[in-house]
């Protein structure tokens, strides 16, 4: 297993996380066994975490950027999940985020808007009209899976809160207790996990504050009670479990550049011709595919959400900004 032990820092390659072929065999061996036992799985996930409320919504397709391809079946989707705070494997969010308690929880909104405020997360629910939305996730370590997201467009908070002209970055706080992470054990990360947008990325209308997918609150392993999806951005750019939303003037650090800023600039759009330096982001592995052969799909510009994201990097060289 390639680690960069010298660094603390346990990135796998796709290749390496083992699972990937067991874990397709294991579907495999699943569908063998009839929806019985597919369904077994599905309240095994289900019972570790906090218990799924329906969140109703309207379907969205904003800008026209509704992924067509088949969604992820929900319990790959929650199942096989990069959330550090509860460990590095796959199968850690799934098995120990029922310790994450989503309420009372409270968003602190700081910074450069004329109306700072902390929002409880049931009003935050209310702010603005839910919507589902199906967008492509693709994470930086070479799968994707596709996912009908229940929220809506981050700009409808941001507006409100009224930032001043000084606000030109958004910053995304993450919870870090260690009472309910068994991960910050690890210094696999800096904690609390940080996340950043230019604030037109934050505004533009694909970006989205979720509170639910599937029609349901979000499991916790997918970062209840709210999390951010930015789709065509590498998958670590979506912070789960977010506490505060800090509008600042200067470029925020990222846990990730942090990391490894040689690796994961601040940008990290998904770009199939800017390769990451230890492996090719031209292909990708859909999650799911039931096919233990199927073809690696091709990655597409911006995850394929070109047409409606591309102007906002006009004239920037993307693979210096990465
Ligand atoms: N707080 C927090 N947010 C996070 C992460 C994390 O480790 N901690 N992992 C990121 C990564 S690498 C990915 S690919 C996505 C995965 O989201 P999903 O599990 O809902 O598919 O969450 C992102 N958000
Ligand atoms: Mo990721």
């Amino acid at each position: 297993m390639l680690l960069l032990k010298d660094r603390g820092f346990v990135h796998r390659l796709p290749s390496e996380i083992t699972p990937q072929t067991v874990f397709e065999g294991r579907r495999r061996l699943l569908a063998g066994m009839g929806a019985a036992a597919t369904l077994g799985l599905r309240n095994a996930s289900a019972q570790s975490a906090t218990k799924a409320v329906p969140l109703a919504s309207v379907r969205s397709n904003v800008l026209g950027a509704i992924t067509i391809d088949k969604p992820t079946p929900l319990s790959d989707v929650t199942s096989y999940n990069n959330f550090y705070e509860f460990g590095t494997d796959k199968s850690d969010p799934a098995r120990r985020a029922h310790t994450l308690k989503t309420r009372p929880w409270t968003v602190a909104i700081e910074g450069a808007v004329k109306k700072p405020a902390p929002i409880d997360i049931d009003d935050l629910l209310k702010l603005a009209a839910m919507e589902e939305r199906v967008y492509r996730l693709r994470c930086v370590e070479g799968w994707s899976m596709v996912i009908p997201w229940v929220g809506y467009s981050l700009a409808e908070l941001i507006r409100r809160v009224e930032p001043t002209g000084n606000a030109k970055f958004v910053q995304f706080v993450t919870l870090a207790d260690p009472a309910q992470m068994p991960g910050l054990s690890s210094s696999v990360l800096q904690w609390p996990y940080v996340e950043a947008l230019r604030i037109d990325e934050a505004m533009h209308p694909l970006t989205m504050l979720a509170f639910g997918l599937y029609g349901q609150t979000l499991p916790n392993q997918n970062g209840a009670p709210v999390r951010l999806v930015v789709p065509w951005k590498y998958g670590f750019k979506s912070a789960k479990s977010i506490v505060k939303i800090r509008l600042v003037e200067q470029q925020p650090a990222t846990s990730w550049s942090l990391a490894a800023p040689e690796e994961y600039g601040f940008y990290s759009n998904v770009n199939p011709k800017v390769d990451h330096p230890r492996w090719s982001q031209a292909t990708e592995r859909r999650i799911g595919d039931s096919d233990l052969f199927a073809k690696k799909r091709p990655t597409l510009m911006f995850n394929g959400y070109e047409a409606q994201v591309g102007s906002l990097y006009a004239g920037m060289d993307l693979k210096k900004h990465f």
